[in-house]
């Protein structure tokens, strides 16, 4: 594949961006047939407007690369489309929005009250979605999908959202837009949660159970979608220790009017088999007067930086590129959200001081996720590359490229691959160190200092600290991504933080995209600390392993669905929710060897409600040929394969039961069709698969893979 011609150059002749934005608009017509129902993948195949490696065949007026000799490339970055216009002198210029944090209300507001199982009272159904009636509650109905140990873990707080169309933020008449000078996004071009920016933040804390309520209000006309997305939802707490009916199974999805009642008990895992007394001061949640609320489990699993997305099959790359994303801090104990509480328990983290936990001064969430937009600044997505979609422009919390001022200390921030294709590698402009003291919500067993993270695949957190300290006010320093795509399939290379800035990159979101401003501190001293030790590994060595199982990750698969897991030594299967492909035994250990058997891809690969050990890690090039690198020796919930390269995990699985899944989370691949449904306890019978429409979820037969059980 040549590289030298691969993009879509900035300074391209009026002629040629014209042209491709026709030949945009034309996909868009076959984007919104496909997204519509009104034609199949495989009748596009069939008709040669997809060829193998799922771009536009080269037909006139239909790739903006036709006219190009190197039509066959199909690539570019924003992948099949000219760059989007209006970023010129904006970089820098808009302050960084931070995330907006969710009302905590009382369980008792809630209205209808949440059932142990899906509450079916009838409605009547919108005639465009086939009329009739149909259950308020999208959750499947029956025992099977009652939410698993209710009454032992009762809700205290509700949470409730909506998922609409883009529109201005009441509090604070805030415009949808990634910058006060671009255009507002419309109502069919963004869907987030409650419409509006900022993107959203729940604050929860372990032994303290949420309801989270999600209501669909997309339009029931599936046509009114701004040429892509699906106006179906279903919400996963990525690595939530819950059962399956609450972690968005992709085939449990609910329709436009219907709610869906997710119950995260907030339990450290081990609770049934681990300090099952509550004893252990270390397993704990902050009360609100600065002291500790014992809980039952293992301390050693305590999670801290989580998010949730939507997980619609075949739509999730749509539906969360469109908005539907959100990041969700735990604190605990140990991660209090408060610098000053020293009681030999509380890490003393950067934060605040003054609540008693959830300080957010000095702890930031930040998003970061590559976005397109075409002629009229609205949001643009190319279904037709299979490889993986890419962006031209950074946002950060949906923020095209802002700043943001910081006092001269330390910070801690959460940092979020939120993109769909797009991996990361980040460094700050001057070089100087940052410390990565969690990956994937884990707080590692000690902290690193690197001048340049690791790669960061899609899904993955990384939470750093960064010392302004060292810093004069005044100064400026910004943050750097080193990590150069081509194409969607994976990282192409990692530049130095030089050539980076330099430009010297045809990607175009290489470069600087987030400006810290240091400003002097508030306070008369920074009582926050890192300390040398964080979270320790849970000990695993006693527990045998019940049982081997091998996943391979493949390209080549069938034209519709090119991705494909081979389980042991099974077929190269594509995702079907139907399907079991394993069935590990409620409370044992296993051990999974994660191949990655497509070369030069990578795919960061996602297992659902179990945190891993990385075990051993073999193949990929650069900083993790050498085994499991320092900082991906904690717990983790995204494994990236890296070329060639093997990575074996061991997981427990507990406390849960249900259906979950282990997917790519290059979400292009994972809705082409790169998932598999796993199945945790509930005996030796597969559950029966939800099958959703809006007058009520239908069950069908599940098959079962040689070998899952
Ligand atoms: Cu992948």
């Amino acid at each position: 594949m040549s590289t030298e011609h691969f993009f879509l150059p900035w300074n391209a002749s009026k002629a040629r961006l014209r042209e491709a934005e026709n030949a945009r608009k034309n996909r868009l017509e076959i984007v919104k047939a496909l997204s519509q129902g009104q034609v199949s993948r495989r009748e596009l195949f069939k008709w040669g407007l997809i060829t193998g490696a799922g771009l536009v065949a080269p037909i006139h007026g239909l790739s903006p690369f036709v006219t190009r000799a190197y039509a066959d490339d199909g690539g570019g970055i924003p992948t099949g489309a000219p760059p989007s216009p209006g970023t010129a002198g904006l970089a820098f210029t808009q302050p960084l929005m931070r995330f907006e944090v969710l009302p905590r209300n009382p369980y008792a507001v809630l209205n209808p009250i949440p059932t142990i199982e899906a509450n079916t009272t009838l409605m009547p159904v919108d005639p465009l979605l086939g009329g009739s009636y149909g259950p308020i509650e999208g959750r499947p109905p029956g025992p099977d999908w009652a939410h698993q140990r209710w009454n032992e873990f009762l809700p205290t707080v509700a949470i409730e959202v909506t998922q609409e169309g883009a529109k201005p933020n009441p509090n604070g008449n805030i415009p949808f837009k990634f910058h006060p000078s671009l255009p507002a996004q419309g109502p069919n071009a963004m869907w987030t949660f409650n419409g509006t920016l900022p993107p959203k933040l729940i604050l929860a804390r372990y032994g303290e159970p949420i309801l989270f309520r999600h209501h669909n209000k997309l339009p029931a006309d599936i046509t009114q979608n701004g040429g892509f997305e699906r106006h179906t939802l279903t919400t996963h707490l990525h690595n939530g220790h819950h059962g399956a009916e609450n972690d968005g199974f992709t085939g449990a999805f609910f329709f436009p009017s219907q709610f869906y009642d997710n119950h995260y008990p907030m339990i450290l895992a081990g609770h049934d088999s681990i300090n099952v007394n509550g004893t252990d001061p270390m397993a704990g949640s902050p009360d609100d007067s600065g002291g500790i609320n014992k809980v039952p489990g293992d301390w050693h699993e305590t999670m801290s930086t989580h998010w949730f997305h939507d997980h619609m099959f075949s739509f999730t790359s749509h539906n969360t590129y469109k908005g539907n994303v959100g990041m969700f801090n735990i604190y605990s104990a140990l991660d209090r959200g408060n610098e000053s509480i020293n009681d030999g328990v509380n890490l003393q983290l950067p934060s605040g001081t003054a609540k008693s936990w959830g300080n957010l001064d000095y702890d930031i969430n930040l998003m970061l996720a590559d976005k397109a937009w075409d002629g009229d600044g609205q949001l643009y997505f190319d279904i037709f590359n299979t490889d993986g979609f890419l962006g031209d422009a950074m946002t950060v919390n949906f923020c095209y490229k802002p700043y943001f001022e910081v006092e001269a200390r330390r910070y801690r921030f959460r940092i979020l691959n939120g993109c769909v294709s797009r991996f990361f590698e980040l460094a700050l402009s001057d070089s100087s160190p940052m410390i990565q003291i969690a990956n994937d919500g884990n707080l590692l067993p000690q902290p690193v200092t690197l001048t340049r993270l690791d790669e960061q695949g899609i899904g993955e957190r990384y939470d750093i600290v960064i010392d302004f300290s060292r810093y004069t006010p005044g100064q400026k320093v910004r943050m750097v991504n080193l990590c150069e795509h081509q194409n969607g399939a994976g990282p192409s290379r990692d530049l130095s933080v030089a050539q980076a800035i330099a430009g010297k990159s045809s990607d175009p979101c290489v470069g600087e995209f987030l400006e810290f401003r240091v400003i002097p501190m508030k306070a008369g001293s920074d009582p926050s600390k890192v300390p040398a030790t964080l979270i320790p590994n849970p000990d695993l060595s006693k527990i045998p392993v019940a049982r081997q199982r091998t996943f391979a990750f493949k390209d080549g698969g069938s034209d519709s669905s090119p991705w494909t897991i081979r389980t042991d030594n099974g077929e190269d299967l594509d995702a079907s929710v139907s399907r079991l492909s394993a069935a590990p035994k409620a409370g044992t250990r296993e051990v999974w060897k994660l191949i990655n058997d497509g070369g030069e891809w990578d795919h960061p690969i996602h297992i659902h409600f179990e945190e891993g050990q990385i075990l051993s890690r073999s193949g990929g090039d650069g900083n993790s040929s050498g085994g499991v690198p320092a900082w991906e020796k904690g717990r983790k919930d995204v494994y990236r394969l890296r070329k060639d390269g093997t990575v074996t995990i061991t997981m427990q699985f507990r406390e849960f039961a249900g259906m979950f899944m282990e997917h790519c989370h290059n979400t292009v691949h994972e809705d082409r069709a790169m998932l598999l449904r796993f199945e945790v306890g509930k005996g030796l019978v597969p559950m029966l698969t939800p099958s959703p429409t809006p007058q009520g979820v239908k069950f069908v037969g599940t098959s079962v893979l040689k070998g899952a059980f």
